[in-house]
C-alpha cells in the first residue's frame, strides 16, 4: 500500500469526520470503516468518468447503507464530481445544501439512488444489474459490447438483516447476475451494540445458498486484499459475488473504534483531533486535504475518462454499422417516446362489451409492448391474475436476458425495489405487479419511487370487495387512501376501458411520477360518457339536466356505474344529479380552480362519494354537508355481488343517501 494510497484513503476519513463534526449530526462510523474498500473500488476497479456522470456504460455504485452518506460525498468531492466543493461538505445536512443527510438521487451529481431505508439500495442494485443484463443481451453485437458494466453495492449489517435484501439476492442468484458485486461492510456493530444480540446467522453461507460466489477480506484496511477480492468477483462469469469485508466501525479514531457510539453521532472535536493524529494527518485544519492527494484523485479521474472516450468511439462505430440498433437505442432512451399515442386510434380502440379492467390492462400492455421496445415488467408470481404477461416477448431468465417478461417470484417488496433499479438504470420503462391489497408490501419502495421521481408503473389488480370469495385478507380497504396520500405519486382507479387506456397513457408518458393502476377483478360495463377527460383526474361522466345540479355523485372504478344508475332513479323522482368519475384524485387536484368549479360547483353542497374502500380522503370533496357510501370496516368472504349488497353498494342505498343530503 503506497503512501499516496494511504493518504487518499485517510482523506475520506478526515472529510467524513469533519463533515459530521461540523454538522454536529450524522454517521461517521461507516465512512471511517469502509474508506479503504471504497477507495480501492472507485480508484482501481470501477469504470466511471467524473466529468460525465451520465455516461450510460459507467459502472453503477449504490451506497445501500445511506447513513454513511459522508463516504459518498467525500468520494464525489475528491474525484471531482459536479464540482462538489469542500464548502459543500462543510454544509453537510444543512438546508439547501448539496449534501443532505442521506444521499438523494437527482439532487447531488453522482448519486445513483436515494438510500436510507436499509436494504433498499441492495434491491435497486439487483434491478440495475437486471437492466444491464437485459440491455446487453439486446444491444450487444459481436465485437461491440456497448452495454457492459458492473453494478456495485455497499451495505452493512443492517442492509443484510432487512428482509428485502434476502428477497432481492435470492432472485439475483437464481438469475445468475454475474455483474452484480455486493460489498458487505461487516463490522458486527449496529445502533444497539454488537450484532451478537440479534444477528448471528452466517451471512456468507446464506449467500452461498443463493448461488453467489462468496469471498472474504480479513483485513478491511488492506487495499491489496480488497483489490484481489474485487478482481475475483469480476472474474466469475457465472454468478454474482458477495465480498465480506471485515472492518472496524469508526476505524482510526482510538476512542470510538469498534464501538456502537461511532455509528450515528459526531466523534467529538477531541476525538477528531486524536483521529487525525493517529492517522498521521499533517494538519488539524478542518477539511484539509493535501494537494498531492487531490492530484492523485485527479490523475485517476483523468485516466478513467479515457475509458469513456474509448467507449464513445466504439459506440460511434456501432451506430454506423447498425443504424437500426442506433434507432432502437434512441427510442429506448427517449422518455417521451409514447407521447404521440394520444392521437393513435388503435391505442384508444376498445370493445363495448363488459370487461374487467385488469383484462383491459392486459390488452393495453400487449399493445404498448410493440410501441415501446424498452417496455419491460412482470409480477410477483401473479401474472396470470394481474394480466401483465406480454405474449411473444420472452421470459427474462438466466438463459434469456433478452426476455421482457420478468418473474419476481413471491417477493413484492424486492420487486418494487428492483423496479426502481430498472427505472434508475436508463433505457427501460418498467412496470411491476401484484394484487392491490399487497401494495402494503410494496409501499416502502413505492415511496422511494416517488421521492426519486421515477416513472415506474405499479399494476395493482383485484381492487376491492369485488375480490369476493378470498375474503378480507385479500380485499383492499385503506390502500387507496394510503397511496393517494403519497406525494408525487399518481393513483388511477379506472371505471372502464377508456379510462384504463387513459391511465396507461398517463403511466407511460409520465417522466417524474410513478403511477399505480388499480384494476378490477370483476367485469365492468363500458360507460357511454367516459373519455380522455379521465386524464384530468375527475370529470363529468354523466351530466345533470340543469346547469347547476341538485346534487353531485362522485365515484371511482366499479362504483361509477352505481352512481349513474342512481342518477337515473333520482331523475324519476325529480332530483337532478350529475355524476363525476374520479379515476385519479391526484390529477384532479392538479387542475385549475376554474376547471374544478365546472365539475363540482361550490354552490352544490349535496354531494355523495361512492367508493368500495375507506372514506378517508373523500371528505375534501363531499364537505360538511355531504355523505359517503364507503367501507367502514373490513370486507368478508362471499360471492362479490352479495358483498356489494351487504355493504350498501346498491342503487337503492345510493339513492337513499343522496336524498338524505338534499
Ligand atoms: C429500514 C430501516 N430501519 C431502520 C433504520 C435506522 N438505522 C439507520 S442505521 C441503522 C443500523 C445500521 O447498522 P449497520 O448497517 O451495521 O451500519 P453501521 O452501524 O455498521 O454503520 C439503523 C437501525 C433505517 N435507516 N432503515
Ligand atoms: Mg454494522
Amino acid at each position: 500500500m503506497s503512501n499516496i494510497d494511504t493518504m487518499s484513503v485517510n482523506a475520506i476519513r478526515v472529510l467524513a469526520a469533519d463533515g459530521v463534526q461540523k454538522a454536529n449530526s450524522g454517521h461517521p462510523g461507516l465512512p471511517l470503516g469502509s474508506a479503504a474498500m471504497a477507495y480501492e473500488l472507485w480508484a482501481k476497479h470501477m469504470k466511471h468518468n467524473p466529468a460525465n456522470p451520465q455516461w450510460p456504460n459507467r459502472d453503477r455504485f449504490i451506497l445501500s447503507g445511506g447513513h454513511g452518506s459522508m463516504l459518498l460525498y467525500s468520494l464525489l468531492h475528491l474525484f471531482g464530481y459536479g464540482n462538489l466543493a469542500v464548502e459543500d461538505l462543510a454544509q453537510f445536512r444543512q438546508e439547501n445544501s448539496l449534501t443532505p443527510g442521506h444521499p438523494e438521487y437527482g439532487h447531488t451529481v453522482g448519486v445513483e439512488a436515494t438510500t436510507g431505508p436499509l436494504g433498499a439500495g441492495m434491491a435497486m442494485a439487483v434491478g440495475m444489474a437486471m437492466a444491464e443484463a437485459h440491455l446487453a443481451a439486446k444491444f450487444n453485437k459481436e465485437g461491440y459490447p456497448v452495454v457492459d458494466h458492473y453494478t456495485f453495492t455497499l451495505g452493512g449489517d443492517g442492509c443484510m438483516m432487512e428482509g428485502i435484501s434476502s428477497e432481492a439476492f435470492s432472485l439475483a442468484g437464481t438469475l445468475k447476475l454475474d455483474k452484480l458485486i455486493v460489498l458487505y461492510d461487516s463490522n458486527k456493530i449496529t445502533i444497539e451494540g454488537s450484532t451478537d444480540i440479534a444477528f448471528t446467522e452466517d451471512v456468507k453461507k446464506r449467500f452461498e445458498a443463493y448461488g453467489f460466489q462468496t469471498l472474504v477480506v480479513e483485513d478491511g484496511n488492506c487495499l491489496e486484499e480488497i483489490g484481489a477480492a474485487i478482481a475475483e468477483a469480476k472474474a466469475d462469469k457465472t454468478r454474482p459475488s458477495m465480498i465480506t469485508v471485515k472492518t472496524k466501525i469508526g476505524f482510526g479514531c482510538p476512542a470510538k473504534e469498534g464501538k456502537a457510539s461511532a455509528h450515528g453521532e459526531p466523534l467529538g472535536a477531541e476525538n477528531v483531533a486524536a483521529m487525525k493524529e493517529c492517522l498521521g494527518w499533517t494538519s488539524q485544519e478542518p477539511f484539509y486535504v493535501p494537494e498531492e492527494v487531490y492530484a492523485n484523485y485527479k490523475a485517476i479521474a483523468e485516466e478513467n475518462a479515457k475509458v469513456e472516450t474509448t467507449w464513445n468511439e466504439l459506440f460511434a462505430k456501432y451506430c454506423t454499422a447498425f443504424p437500426e440498433m442506433k434507432e432502437l437505442w434512441e427510442k429506448q432512451h427517449d422518455v417521451n417516446a409514447a407521447k404521440d399515442l394520444i392521437d393513435n386510434d388503435d391505442f384508444w380502440a376498445f370493445t363495448d362489451k363488459p370487461e374487467a379492467t385488469r383484462n383491459i390492462s392486459g390488452l393495453i400492455i400487449n399493445k404498448i409492448k410493440n410501441y415501446l421496445p424498452g417496455f419491460i415488467g412482470g409480477a410477483a408470481d401473479l401474472a396470470p391474475s394481474t394480466k401483465t404477461y406480454m405474449s411473444d416477448m420472452g421470459d427474462f431468465s438466466k438463459d434469456n436476458y433478452a426476455g421482457r417478461n420478468l418473474h419476481f417470484g413471491v417477493r413484492e417488496l424486492a420487486m418494487a425495489g428492483i423496479g426502481n433499479g430498472l427505472a434508475l438504470h436508463g433505457g427501460l420503462r418498467a412496470y411491476v405487479s401484484t394484487f392491490f391489497v399487497f401494495s402494503d408490501y410494496v409501499k416502502p419502495m413505492a415511496r422511494l419511487s416517488s421521492l426519486m421521481g421515477l416513472p415506474l408503473t405499479f399494476v395493482l389488480t383485484h381492487d376491492s370487495i369485488g375480490v369476493g370469495e378470498d375474503g378480507p385478507t385479500h380485499e383492499p380497504i385503506e390502500q387507496l387512501a394510503m397511496l393517494r396520500s403519497l406525494p408525487n405519486f399518481t393513483v388511477f382507479r379506472p371505471a372502464d376501458a377508456t379510462e384504463s387506456i387513459a391511465a396507461w397513457y398517463y403511466a407511460i408518458t409520465s417522466t417524474k411520477t410513478p403511477t399505480a393502476l388499480v384494476m378490477s377483478r370483476q367485469n365492468l360495463p363500458q360507460l357511454p360518457g367516459s373519455s380522455k377527460e379521465a386524464l384530468k383526474g375527475g370529470y363529468i361522466v354523466s351530466p345533470s339536466k340543469k346547469a347547476v345540479p341538485d346534487a353531485i355523485i362522485m365515484a371511482s372504478g366499479s362504483e361509477v356505474e352505481l352512481g349513474i344508475n342512481a342518477q337515473v332513479e333520482l331523475a324519476k323522482e325529480g332530483v337532478d344529479v350529475s355524476v363525476v368519475s374520479m379515476p385519479s384524485m391526484d390529477l384532479y387536484e392538479a387542475q385549475s380552480d376554474a376547471y374544478k368549479e365546472t365539475i363540482m360547483p361550490k354552490s352544490v353542497r349535496a354531494r355523495v362519494a361512492v367508493e368500495a374502500a375507506s372514506d378517508f380522503g373523500w371528505g375534501r370533496y363531499v364537505g360538511l354537508d355531504g355523505a359517503t357510501v364507503t367501507m367502514k370496516g373490513f370486507g368478508a368472504s362471499a360471492p362479490a355481488p352479495l358483498l356489494f349488497k351487504k355493504f350498501g353498494f346498491t342503487t337503492e342505498n345510493v339513492v337513499k343517501v343522496v336524498k338524505s343530503v338534499l
